[in-house]
C-alpha cells in the first residue's frame, strides 16, 4: 500500500514539474490592435537577461510609450489569466540615482525618452536609488513600477518590431522600416518553437 502511495505521490509531482514547464513556454500574442507580442512567463529573469533574450530572437524589448498601444497591451495580459503574471518591459531610467517621480525613462529598443507615462500609484520610488528598469504585475492592473534590474524573478515581453509604431508617420523612414521589417519577419518564421496567439483560448 506504501509502495503504490509513494508512487502515486511521485506521479503527481511529475506532473506538476511538467504542466509548470508547459506553463513557461513563450508564446506569440496579438492584441486586438495588431501588435504582436512574445511572452515569456517563467518567473527567472533580471531585466538584462529579458533584454538579451529579446535580442537574440531578432526581437525588441517591449516599448510602450502611447495609451492606444498600452490599452490593447494590458487588455492583453490581463486576458492571460491561466499566466504568472509579472514582467519585464523594455524601459529604463539610464541608472539616474535620483529619487525624483518625474525623471525621465527610456526605451531600449530606439533609445528615445518615453514621454507616456503609466505608473502606478508613488512610482517610480527608486527605491534605494536603486530601481532603474520597469516592471508590471497583474497587481496593479499593469501599471508601471521601477524596479532593481538585477532582480531575477519576473518574465519579461518582446515585440516583433517596435519601430513600425514610432516611424508610421515619418516617410524619410519608411523605406528603412520596410527593410526591417522583411528582415524581423524572416527572423520571426525561423523560429519554429513558438505560436501565435490572440488570447489562452483562441489560437491564430
Ligand atoms: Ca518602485
Amino acid at each position: 500500500m506504501k509502495t503504490s502511495q509513494a508512487i502515486s505521490c511521485k506521479c503527481l509531482v511529475f506532473l506538476a514539474v511538467i504542466l509548470k514547464l508547459v506553463a513557461a513556454h513563450p508564446e506569440w500574442y496579438r492584441a486586438r490592435d495588431g501588435h504582436r507580442y512574445f511572452i515569456e512567463s517563467a518567473q527567472n529573469f533580471n531585466w538584462l537577461q529579458a533584454f538579451d533574450n529579446c535580442a537574440r530572437k531578432g526581437l525588441h524589448f517591449v516599448t510602450i510609450d502611447n495609451a492606444r498601444k498600452n490599452s490593447a497591451f494590458v487588455e492583453l495580459l490581463l486576458s492571460l489569466r491561466e499566466r504568472p503574471s509579472d514582467f519585464w518591459i523594455g524601459h529604463h531610467d539610464e541608472f539616474n540615482t535620483a529619487v525624483d517621480l518625474n525623471r525621465s525613462f527610456f526605451s531600449s529598443a530606439s533609445g528615445q525618452r518615453i514621454s507616456y507615462r503609466y505608473w502606478s500609484d508613488g512610482e517610480p520610488n527608486n527605491l534605494n536609488s536603486n530601481e532603474h528598469c520597469v516592471h508590471v504585475s497583474r497587481r496593479s492592473q499593469y501599471k508601471w513600477d521601477d524596479k532593481s534590474c538585477d532582480r531575477n524573478s519576473y518574465g519579461y515581453v518582446c515585440e516583433k518590431n517596435h519601430f513600425s509604431t514610432i516611424y508610421q508617420n515619418d516617410p524619410a523612414q519608411q523605406n528603412w522600416q520596410s527593410a526591417d521589417s522583411e528582415e524581423n519577419t524572416q527572423n520571426v518564421e525561423n523560429m519554429d518553437d513558438v505560436n501565435i496567439r490572440q488570447t489562452t483560448d483562441s489560437p491564430i
